[in-house]
C-alpha cells in the first residue's frame, strides 16, 4: 500500500519498525544526526561477544558497525523457514552517508551514459505502472559472508555465516527498461549507482555488469521484498537484484544507470571486490594472485540449521536434522551428509524446489550413539559443482564454501 506523503510513510515505517528498541539502544530516532551520534557509541567489532541492536524496521541483529549500519542475521533464524523475514535480513553498506528518507513515488532513476542512444528518467510510479513485474525467490549473500572463519585470518568485517538471506523479490526486468534507452552497438558495460554517497575519502559506491549480464531476463529493478516495500536499510524504494551473484552487485536505492562503451574501473570494481582469476578463485596464503577478475556468481554452499556446534542430543533417540543449500543459479541437485567427520556419506532428502536461486531445504534422520559426532553436509548443483572438503583461501576473505562441520554430543 502506497501512501501519499513520504514523511508520513517514513514515520509509519519507523513506528512499525522497532524504533523503540532503536531508542533503547541509545541511538535516538533514525536521522542523520542520530547516526552521527551513533558513531561515537563504542561497539565491539565481531570477535568475541557481539551486540544485538534493533535498527529501524529491523529486529535485534548482530552489529558489526553502526555507521554505516552493517548488521548480520543471527544464524538460528535460518532454521525458522526458507524465507528470511525483512526485519531479520542482513544489512551491508560501505559509506556512512546513507539515505534515511526517500519519497517512494517521486524517486527517479536516471538512465544515460555514452553508449545510451536515448537518455531518460523514470520515476518509481512509472516503473510500477508501465512495465510488467516478475517475482522469484533469491538468495542475497555478501561476498565476505563467513570471513571470520578464514584461516589464516583476513582483515575486513568479521562476519560469521549470517550475511545472507533468501527473499521473494518483485520487480521489472532491467532489460525491459533498457530497451527504451536504445543501446548503441558500442555498449559494453552498464553501471549502477545509488543514493548513498562517499564521505571523507570513501568513494561513491558504483558497480558495473557486462551488457550481457545486465540483459539477463532475471535481473530486475526490485521494488518489493516478501510482498511489501523493501526496508529502507535494504535499499528502499528500488534495488538492483542480480540473482545468483554476490550482493555487491545488488545496488540499493538505485538512482543512476549508465550504459558505457568501456570497462568501468571505479574503486568498487577495481581494486575492490576482485578474486584471483583461476578456477578456485583462491591462492596459497602469503602469495599474490597472478591476475584478478571481478567477483561473480555464488559458489555452492550448504549448512545444517537445526543444530549448532556444541548441541546436546539424546543417545539412541532419532533426531531430524535440517538445513539449507544454495548455489549461483543452477539449482541444487543433491545434498549428502556425514555423521562421522566426512568418512562416509549418504544422501539427504531434498525439500520442495522453490526456484533455482532460492535456499533449498534438506533433511536427514540421525540416531546418535553416546559420544561426540562430527556432522557435515555437502551439496552439488545441477552442473555438478560442489564444495571443497578443505577451505580455500584468498586475501579478501570472499566466497567461503568449504564443507562445514557441526560437532554435537549425545548422552
Ligand atoms: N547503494 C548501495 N548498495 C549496496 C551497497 C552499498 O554500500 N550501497 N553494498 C552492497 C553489498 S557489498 C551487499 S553485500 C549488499 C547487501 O544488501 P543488503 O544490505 O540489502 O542486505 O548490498 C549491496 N548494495
Ligand atoms: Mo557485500
Amino acid at each position: 500500500m502506497r501512501q501519499p506523503d513520504s514523511n508520513d510513510r517514513l514515520r509509519r515505517r519507523l513506528v512499525t519498525g522497532g524504533a523503540a528498541a532503536f531508542a533503547a539502544a541509545g541511538l535516538g530516532s533514525f536521522t542523520r544526526s542520530a547516526l552521527a551520534q551513533a558513531a561515537t557509541t563504542e561497539l565491539p567489532i565481531a570477535n568475541g561477544k557481539r551486540n544485538l541492536v534493533a535498527f529501524p524496521e529491523k529486529r535485534p541483529l548482530i552489529v558489526l558497525t553502526t555507521r554505516p549500519p552493517q548488521l548480520e542475521t543471527p544464524f538460528e533464524l535460518f532454521n525458522e523457514g526458507l524465507v528470511t523475514p525483512n526485519d531479520a535480513f542482513f544489512v551491508r553498506y560501505h559509506n556512512a552517508a546513507i539515505p534515511t528518507s526517500v519519497d517512494g513515488d517521486k524517486h527517479a532513476i536516471k538512465i544515460g551514459g555514452n553508449a545510451c542512444g536515448k537518455p531518460f528518467e523514470i520515476t518509481m510510479a512509472e516503473l510500477r505502472s508501465q512495465f510488467k513485474p516478475i517475482e522469484y525467490l533469491a538468495v542475497n549473500q555478501c561476498s565476505g559472508n563467513s570471513r571470520s572463519l578464514f584461516n589464516p585470518r583476513v582483515t575486513g568485517g568479521q562476519l560469521t555465516n549470517g550475511a545472507m538471506g533468501n527473499a521473494r523479490w518483485l520487480g521489472v526486468p532491467l532489460r525491459d527498461v533498457l530497451a527504451r534507452a536504445e543501446l548503441k552497438n558500442t555498449a559494453r558495460q552498464v553501471t549502477f549507482n545509488g543514493l548513498d554517497n562517499g564521505v571523507m575519502g570513501g568513494g561513491d559506491f558504483v558497480k558495473a555488469l557486462d551488457v550481457h549480464q545486465a540483459l539477463d531476463p532475471d535481473v530486475i529493478l526490485a521494488y518489493q521484498m516478501n510482498g511489501t516495500d523493501i526496508p529502507m536499510l535494504n535499499g528502499y524504494p528500488v534495488k538492483l537484484v542480480v540473482p545468483g551473484y554476490y550482493g555487491t552487485y545488488w545496488v540499493k536505492h538505485l538512482s543512476e544507470i549508465e550504459v558505457i562503451d568501456r570497462t568501468f574501473d571505479g574503486f568498487w570494481m577495481n581494486p575492490a571486490y576482485r578474486v584471483p582469476d583461476n578456477d578456485c578463485a583462491c591462492i596459497e596464503p602469503g602469495t599474490t594472485p597472478a591476475a584478478t577478475r571481478p567477483i561473480g556468481r555464488f559458489t555452492v554452499r550448504s549448512f545444517i540449521t537445526s543444530l549448532a556446534n556444541g548441541a546436546q542430543l539424546r543417545a539412541g533417540q532419532q533426531a531430524l536434522v535440517r538445513g539449507i543449500a544454495f548455489d549461483g543459479g543452477q539449482g541444487i541437485r543433491e545434498v549428502a551428509y556425514s555423521t562421522d567427520g566426512g568418512q562416509t556419506w549418504r544422501g539427504a532428502k531434498l525439500g520442495a524446489e522453490m526456484g533455482r536461486y532460492s535456499f533449498r531445504e534438506f533433511t536427514f534422520a540421525f540416531t546418535p550413539d553416546k559420544g561426540t559426532h562430527d556432522l557435515r553436509v555437502r551439496a552439488w548443483n545441477r552442473s555438478g559443482q560442489s564444495q571443497p572438503m578443505e577451505a580455500l583461501w584468498q586475501p579478501a576473505g570472499y566466497m567461503r564454501n568449504v564443507v562445514e562441520s557441526v560437532k554435537v554430543t549425545a548422552a
